[in-house]
């Protein structure tokens, strides 16, 4: 994947450092106890010296003592140099008398206490320079190093550096988000020709901000860019500022600057900026002092760009309402670029991207899955594309079949089936009837998605599952089919008391989403009683503690009886909704679920086979036959 460059990173890991630490540790502890004697080192090679030399010492009273030991001359001198003769020698002194040996003899300095001196000093110092050195080399190696940082890496910034030629993300790499890279093509043009933009006398935005929701390719985008100028790469995120100490987080964005600006022109791209940039100062106590010491610096950096440094900051976030307005500042994070979902044209451009290195069946069609995948974002597609390979791999096949690719829809969407769970005999029956009571309910209303399929394998947290597919993107709700929504999500429960006499834990759920779109049509889109509420929007500010209002709402009290009473009257509504058409459907109902029992799934093929023979029978709330 991305390699580095720049400094390198190091593969070993600090327990590697502190193993060698130890090593030269014990390696002056051991010299210190074994210390050899001094003079009979034998590995030290002695100096020759002439013997006359010695002798003349001797005559200039130089000498603190000289003795002849077994044939042998041993001397010492007042600088605290011993001489030591070879034996031969000692002898013919001793017969031949001084002057004969001037000048053919020598005697070896074998060791000297000068000498001495030094080289215990030697052995006792070399370890510490050993470890000075080891700490030197450890801390440069911890501080570049990407990861974990170290305890010597604090203030380091540990953003990643892409590597210019290596990781060559591109724009085409960025399938469906066309006017998002429309927009910041311009980036793109002034990064490699600053100088035209800076002659004519254009400001350069310092900060982009790029909202859309988690998985559309915002990291994707900001890598292409910087792929298309071809500028380094430093990448950080924002959640990993809030876990450090304080002042941590300020020292790291002031590094990042810093190497950015020596690498200008560059691009800074700060992943979850919402993880710092939350407003300030909304009275959580004083545990946000290093967010906001970050967000600070963050600021101050961006401030302190002069006009030339051709250094952009790219900042990513979901929810851009919760910035501190101080990041949103001209000068700061000034553009906005929205990436959304993509669409059905941009969802099969991503298959097709993401379909490269793979090999596909010769009947696959993309187009179907991207049909399918409504609301999927990019990454979702790029999961559905890499679970069908894999689940190719598993067959033994070495194409992947539109079989994969509609499987792998199910298991990103709903996650994967849970097999192993043991469900008693009484509890699948529930299941079963619960889930059909969705799809009964949801089938007769105007409004509802139809219905894709019927489970009653379990999924992740889910026992069953009834999964309502929308045949197209749409970016509007209207009231009526919020309340229809409320009337299918009902059908479970009601399933479950209508069979069993009473309902169960497993609808939790469902009440709790009826419960949202509730109170949602209340209290955010004016879909309430006129009288009463009107179209207001009730804002709750829950997080917030404010001085007038303890619980944080903005409206009365007695307007929050208003609330609650419609959404109440709402909720009701749908319910009683909901009974009538199974009870009127209830022959359908129990034949459906008797079926589902056995069968476990009802694809949506057989689900419309239920409605072909039968449908003069069936009773509509509004006359829904033949409904597709
Ligand atoms: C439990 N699960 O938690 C068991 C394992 C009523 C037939 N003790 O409504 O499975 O009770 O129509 C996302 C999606 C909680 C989050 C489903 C959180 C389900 C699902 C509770 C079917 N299908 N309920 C359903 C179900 C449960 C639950 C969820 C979630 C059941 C019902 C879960
Ligand atoms: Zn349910």
């Amino acid at each position: 994947m991305a390699k580095k460059y720049g400094p390198k990173n190091n593969p070993k890991s600090p327990n590697f450092f502190s193993f060698l630490l130890i090593l030269a540790l014990a390696g002056a502890l051991i010299s210190l106890f074994f210390k050899p004697d001094g003079l009979s080192m034998g590995n030290t090679s002695p100096e020759k010296v002439s013997i006359s030399e010695v002798l003349q010492k001797y005559k200039n009273d130089e000498l603190v003592s000289i003795e002849i030991k077994d044939q042998q001359i041993i001397a010492e001198d007042t600088e605290g140099n011993t001489y030591e003769s070879t034996k031969e020698f000692s002898a013919t002194i001793k017969d031949l008398g001084l002057d004969n040996l001037e000048k053919t003899t020598t005697v070896e300095i074998i060791n000297t206490s000068k000498n001495k001196v030094w080289i215990n000093l030697l052995i006792g110092i070399a370890p510490f320079f050993l470890i000075i050195l080891l700490l030197v080399i450890f801390s440069r190696k911890a501080g570049n190093m990407g990861g974990d940082g170290g305890p010597f890496g604090f203030g380091k910034s540990r953003a990643k550096l892409y590597d210019k030629e290596k990781h060559n993300t591109k724009f085409v790499d960025v399938a469906g988000a066309e006017e998002a890279k429309e927009e910041v093509f311009e980036i793109v043009d002034f990064l490699k020709h600053p100088k035209k933009y800076q002659k004519a006398g254009a400001k350069i935005p310092k900060g982009i901000l790029l909202v859309g929701p988690p998985g559309t390719g915002k990291t994707l985008l900001a890598r292409a860019i910087a792929g298309e100028a071809d500028v380094p790469f430093f990448s950080v995120s924002g959640s990993e500022f809030v876990e450090m100490f304080v002042g941590v987080g300020a020292s790291r964005v002031r590094d990042l600057f810093k190497t950015a600006k020596r690498n200008a022109p560059a691009i800074i791209f700060i992943d979850e900026i919402d993880a710092i940039g939350k407003h300030r100062g909304n009275g959580h106590g004083g545990g946000h002092d290093e967010r906001e010491q970050t967000l600070n610096q963050i600021l101050t950096e961006m401030d302190g760009f002069e006009t030339d440094t051709s250094v952009i900051v790219i900042a990513a976030t979901n929810r851009p309402e919760t910035l501190d307005k101080a990041l949103l500042r001209p000068g700061r994070f000034d553009r906005r670029v929205h990436i959304d979902l993509p669409d059905m044209n941009a969802r099969e451009k991503i298959l097709k991207v993401h379909a490269k290195n793979k090999k596909l069946d010769k009947k696959v069609k993309l187009k179907e899955i991207a049909t399918k995948t409504v609301g999927f974002s990019g990454a979702d597609i790029e999961s559905v594309m890499n679970e069908a390979a894999i689940a190719s791999v598993k067959q033994r096949n070495e194409k992947v079949f539109q079989a994969d690719l509609l499987e792998a829809v199910e298991k990103v969407s709903m996650g994967p089936e849970k097999k192993s769970r043991r469900i008693t005999e009484k509890e699948r029956k529930i299941i079963a009837y619960h889930e059909v009571g969705h799809a009964i309910a949801g089938h007769f209303t105007e409004n509802c998605e139809p219905v894709h399929k019927i489970s009653i394998i379990s999924r992740g947290q889910a026992l069953g599952l009834t999964w309502f597919l929308p045949q197209e993107d749409t970016y509007l709700n209207s009231e009526a089919k919020m309340k229809d929504e409320m009337v299918s999500l009902h059908g479970g429960r009601i399933a479950e008391r209508l069979i069993f006499g009473q309902t169960t834990t497993g609808a939790s759920n469902d009440l709790e989403r009826i419960s949202n779109i509730a109170r949602a049509m209340v209290m955010t889109y004016g879909m309430g009683n006129r009288d009463t509420i009107g179209p207001v929007v009730f804002e709750k500010k829950n997080t917030i503690m404010s001085y007038d209002n303890q619980g944080g709402d903005l409206h009365s009290q007695e307007m929050a009886a208003f609330i609650d009473a419609e959404v109440k009257a709402l909720i009701i509504e749908a319910e009683d909704r909901c009974t009538k058409i199974i009870e009127d459907n209830f022959d359908l109902f129990t034949q459906m679920s008797e079926d589902l029992l056995e069968k476990e799934n009802i694809s949506r093929e057989d689900f419309m086979a239920y409605f072909e023979p039968v449908k003069k029978e069936v009773k509509t709330e509004k006359n829904k036959e033949g409904k597709n």
